[in-house]
Parts: structure tokens; sequence; C-alpha cells
């Protein structure tokens, strides 16, 4: 498959997934999930690989959240789909893939975007990034797994102030709270998440991927929370405020909401 809107790199056993849409801030849409899907797949079945980078295309954005565009006029059934099928695709697949998957947040990380590096296994910050679940000033929620991971990660209370409060934090912020594990500049984020490759890449792959399984596996009884998240993330798509949400990002206005 030839991608469109991934880079591949390979350095030795260390591979570098690039989403590359810069000019719409390397929002996700449905060809770029399928491609990231098939990039992290082919790349966990080549044996020499031992770590994989992912980050995104640009100075200014990791990845601003799924593809508004693209969603803005689906039904409750496309919507509920779309969020089922990503989650399946990109984000289950790469929390549950024995490579390990290094998240290098180099500028906006935002509603997918934010889903995707917390999907990760880790993750290392630029000083410019915004990490933030914008979802419900659009009128939907999170639907790739936020609800889930992002409560994981910083807690119940956080978690909730940030999707409530639909704000960005900074990296500095992020790292505070425990999403993210180091903040550096910009021109040191790939070196440094080289680095840590470097060091994982001492260490027995079977052991990595038997211990990916084991951390996970604490997570699992949360199955139910992403099933509730898929289900209300589809519901969005049926009312009034979901159409205005998207209509005034589209339109570079305000929202106003019922
Ligand atoms: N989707 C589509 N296009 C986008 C997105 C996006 N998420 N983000 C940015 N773009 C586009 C802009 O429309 C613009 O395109 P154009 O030049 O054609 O008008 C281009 O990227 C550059 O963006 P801006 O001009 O807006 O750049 P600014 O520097 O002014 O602002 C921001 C940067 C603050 C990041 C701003 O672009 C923004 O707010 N983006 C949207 C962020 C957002 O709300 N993300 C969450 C989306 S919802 C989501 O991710 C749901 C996840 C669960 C989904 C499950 C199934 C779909």
């Amino acid at each position: 498959m030839d991608f469109e809107n991934v880079l591949i790199e390979q350095h030795t056993n260390l591979a570098i997934v690039t989403v590359n849409r810069p000019k719409k801030l390397n929002a996700l849409n449905t060809q770029t999930i399928k491609e990231l899907h098939t990039a992290f797949k082919r790349l966990d079945e080549n044996t020499e690989i031992k770590v994989i980078i992912v980050t995104g295309s640009g100075e200014k954005a990791f990845v601003a959240g799924a593809d508004i565009k693209e969603f803005s006029d689906f039904t409750v059934e496309e919507g509920t789909e779309l969020a089922r099928k990503g989650q399946e695709l990109l984000f289950d697949f790469v929390q549950n893939l024995g490579t390990p998957v290094i998240a290098a947040v180099n500028g906006f990380a935002l509603g997918g975007g934010l889903e995707l590096a917390m999907a990760a296994h880790f993750r290392v910050a630029s000083s410019n990034a915004k990490m933030g679940l914008p979802e419900v000033s659009l009128g939907v929620i999170p639907g790739y797994g936020g609800t889930q991971r992002l409560s994981q990660l910083v807690g119940k209370g956080k978690a909730m102030e940030m999707i409530m409060t639909a704000n960005m934090i900074s990296a500095e912020e992020a790292k505070d709270w425990g999403l993210v594990n180091y903040v550096v500049e910009q021109i040191d984020l790939l070196p440094l998440c080289k680095k840590l490759a470097g060091k994982i890449t001492n260490n027995s792959s079977v052991a990595i991927a038997a211990a990916i399984k084991s951390v996970n596996a604490n997570y699992t009884n949360c199955v139910n929370g992403y099933s509730v998240e898929i289900e209300n993330f589809g519901l969005s798509f049926g009312t009034n405020d979901f159409k205005e949400g998207t209509t005034a990002f589209l339109e570079k206005r305000k929202p106003n909401f019922e």
C-alpha cells in the first residue's frame, strides 16, 4: 500500500511514523487512520523493528484531532461506526501492539490527536505542545478512547475538568499531570525519543511485549467504558448542538449552543 498521509522512516531497529497532512494540522481522516493501521501492523510484523516513534509533520501540530470536515454531516449510525472502526483499527490496535510505541508530541495534540498519543505506550512532548479534548465545544464527546485513557493517565478529576472545559493544557502542565513523561525543546524531541528507544532496544523484545500485555491487563475492565463512550459518541450525532458545533468550526465562528 502506498501511503498518502503517512511517512515511515527506518533507522536500523527503530521506525518513525509521521502523520503527514500538515495543511490540515495532521487531522485524522478515515484514509489516514487506515494508513496508520497498515503502517503499525507492518512494522509490528517486521522482526527487525524494536521500537516505533509516532509524530506529526511540521512544527505546529502532532495531530489536531479527527477530521471535523469529514464527520460534520454524519448520522448517529455513521458516527458510532466511525468511532468503533477507528478504535479497532488504530487506538486499541496501537495500545495492544507488542512493539513499544512512543508518541513524540511536537505541537497541538487535540481530540483524536491526544487520543492517539494516549494510545501510545508513553509520551514525550516539545515545549510548544498543547493538549486537550475539545470535543464538547463541537457538541460531541471524545470517541477514540479519550474518556477512558485520559482518566487512567491523569485521574478522574483532572480528566473531567479537561473534558468539560475543553481547555488545552501546556506541555509543562501535561508533565505535572502525568500525561507526558518529559518536555524538551522541539529540536531535542526526536533525539530524546531516539535515546529512550535505544535503551529499550537493549532489552528483551519478548519480555517487553509480555510487560505491555501485563500492564494493559489492568485496564481491561474498562472495555465496558470504551463501549459506553462509542455509544454516547454516536448519539451526539443526533443532536442540534453537534450540527451547530461542527458547522461553527467550519465557518470559523463561535458556536451558539441551544
Ligand atoms: N479537522 C479538520 N481540519 C482541521 C482540524 C480538524 N480537527 N484542525 C485544523 N484543521 C484545519 C483548519 O480547518 C485549517 O484548514 P483551512 O486552512 O483549509 O481552513 C487548517 O487545519 C489550519 O488550522 P487553523 O487555521 O484553524 O490553525 P490555527 O493555528 O488558527 O488554530 C487550532 C489551530 C487551535 C488547533 C485549530 O485548528 C483548532 O481548533 N482545530 C480543531 C481542534 C479540535 O477541535 N479537535 C478535535 C476534533 S474532534 C475529535 O477529534 C473527535 C475525536 C473522536 C472522533 C471519533 C470519530 C470521528
